[in-house]
Formats: C-alpha cells, sequence, structure tokens
C-alpha cells in the first residue's frame, strides 16, 4: 500500500506568464519514454512481482522504495504543468501547445508524451531477472537525466526550470543507486561511467541549493516502518563527489503544494467556482468540520466565512 503525504518534493515558483509550448515539451517529462510515469511504474511493477523477495531483501526494498519516491515526482511534474498553463489562453494552446491541455483538459497535466501520445504499459521492463532489471533500470534513469537536460535547455520558463534542476538530482540518486545495486551482485564497477550522460550537475543554478543541501547523496526512506535494508546497498562514496551516501529515515521534508487559481474558461473546477466554494462551506460545517479548511497551501486564497469569488495569481 502507499501513504500520501499532502506535499511537493521540492518548492515551485508561483505561475507567471504561462507558457503552453513549454507546458507541452514538460509533458516528456511526465509521460514519456523516459518520463516519471516509466520510472515509477517500471519500479512499481518490478517490487510488485519480485519473488524470493526475503532472500533478496535490500534489493527489494530498494526497488520499492525508489517507486515510492516516483508517485511525487510525477507529482511535481504535473505541477510545473499546471503551473505554466495558469492563465493561458485557449488561442495559444491550439496554436503553440498540446490542444489537449485546453480542449480536453483543465488547463492540467495529461499522461501522455511531448508529443501527445497517451503514455503507455509497454513502457514498463519487469523480467523478473534481478540483474536484468537493475540493468533497465540504471538505462531508464540515464535516459530520464538526458530528457530533464534537454527540456532544461529548451523551455526557460521559471517552474521548469526549478523541476528539472531538483529532478536532474534526484535521478542522479537513483541512477547511483542502481549502479551500486549492481556493483554488489556482478562486481561490475558502473561507477567508472559516471557522469552518464555528462551532466556537470554542480553548474546548474538550479541544481546546485540542492546539492548543497547534500540532496545528490541522500536516499530518502518512504515509509514509517518498512524497507529498512536500503543502507545494505546505499552506502560508501558518491561516484562523482565522494561524499558519504546517507539514507534519510523517512520522506524529505519537501514544499507546500500552491493551490493554483480556478480557471473558468475550462470549467476548472467550475465555470463558476464560487458555487462549489459555498457547497464545500455547507458541507464543511453540516460535518462538524473547522469553518477553514483543514488542507494546506502554500497560498491560501479562502478566508474564513468568505467565498473567493476573484482569484489572483
Ligand atoms: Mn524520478
Amino acid at each position: 500500500m502507499i501513504l500520501r503525504l499532502d506535499r511537493l518534493g521540492t518548492e515551485l515558483p508561483p505561475p507567471s506568464d504561462p507558457d503552453p509550448a513549454g507546458a507541452a515539451a514538460v509533458q516528456e517529462l511526465m509521460g514519456g519514454r523516459f518520463g516519471e510515469m516509466s520510472t515509477f511504474m517500471n519500479y512499481t511493477f518490478q517490487s510488485f512481482n519480485f519473488r524470493g523477495r526475503q532472500g533478496a531483501r535490500p534489493f527489494y526494498d530498494l526497488v520499492a522504495n525508489i517507486a515510492a519516491e516516483e508517485f511525487g515526482h510525477m507529482e511535481l511534474v504535473a505541477a510545473t504543468i499546471n503551473t505554466m498553463l495558469t492563465g493561458a489562453d485557449g488561442e495559444d494552446v491550439v496554436a503553440d501547445g498540446n490542444r489537449q491541455h485546453f480542449l480536453a483538459g483543465g488547463k492540467g497535466s495529461l499522461p501522455q508524451d511531448s508529443m501527445g501520445r497517451p503514455w503507455t504499459g509497454e513502457n514498463v521492463f519487469s523480467s523478473g531477472d534481478l540483474v536484468e532489471d537493475l540493468t533497465h533500470n540504471y538505462f531508464l534513469e540515464t535516459g530520464a537525466r538526458q530528457n530533464k537536460l534537454k527540456v532544461y535547455e529548451a523551455v526557460d520558463h521559471p517552474a521548469a526550470r526549478a523541476l528539472t534542476g531538483y529532478l536532474l538530482v534526484r535521478g542522479g540518486v537513483h541512477q547511483v543507486a542502481y549502479a551500486r545495486a549492481l556493483e554488489n551482485l556482478t562486481g561490475a564497477d558502473l561507477s567508472k561511467l559516471f557522469p552518464s550522460p555528462r551532466i556537470e550537475t554542480d553548474k546548474i543554478p538550479e541544481c546546485r541549493p540542492h546539492i548543497e543541501k547534500g540532496l545528490h547523496a541522500k536516499l530518502y526512506r518512504f515509509s514509517p516502518s518498512d524497507y529498512l535494508e536500503l543502507a545494505a546497498v546505499w552506502n560508501g562514496a558518491h561516484p562523482e563527489t565522494g561524499d558519504p551516501l546517507v539514507v534519510e529515515q523517512g520522506p524529505p521534508e519537501g514544499a507546500l503544494p500552491r493551490d493554483l487559481p480556478p480557471q473558468p474558461d475550462v470549467f476548472a473546477p467550475d465555470r463558476s467556482p464560487q458555487d462549489i466554494a459555498e457547497i464545500a462551506a455547507r458541507l464543511r460545517q453540516a460535518a462538524g468540520l473547522p469553518k477553514d479548511p483543514t488542507g494546506e497551501v502554500a497560498d491560501d486564497r479562502s478566508l474564513a466565512g468568505k467565498v473567493v469569488d476573484k482569484v489572483t495569481p
């Protein structure tokens, strides 16, 4: 089972100038072959299908635990696309972006790649052979980093830059983790391949704060009580920086999500968001809940007893 925390892995900037073309490009990091849906579903299926897991516990724990982090990466890519589409004009989306962001969705992310092709289960490799699966995962993380750098270079929207800066660092951790696992199982020293692809993340301004906080050398344990054997694989020195690899007991602190403003031109969440807010306020009262919404967001637009009828980003 998966527990869910209503937080994002890292902070994203608030909506600024909409960028429908950039948002369409960022879709590659969601539903592309090397996107976050692929990393999430690959590790999820490999962990579901893992036989003899007690005998192979450190490796099972590694794959299952990284799967959980990938769910949060999907969430972060979605938040980025939604930020970039906030305030976008329908004509601009249709002319420059993914038309379905406007025509079929609520200016929200879709499970598609940058060409609008739906993500497919054909992107999942789960052979049952641990060495083969781990080798695939190493390659998958390599391709994912390559794609992130290309999106970084092609899209200069601040949300896309914040996203790719963070994911380049975190994807690097997963790549090192699979390399370490393969080295332990086979003796093949994949650390000699690093950095692969040749990305000097310490020279990318949006990566640097995460590296300074040590995120390149930290593996988070995404469970209150399970996946305790990560340290059996995640140990030693980082192949690029030499920093000690450490397991952090718990998920990243992360950041509160932003409450992106309604987009009435695409009925998100309705042509008249205040109607839904009034119904929600009545239901909350009838259920004996506090007057103010209990969830936390980075930029709360709701006021006690007042219905927001005009939202300014
Ligand atoms: Mn990822």
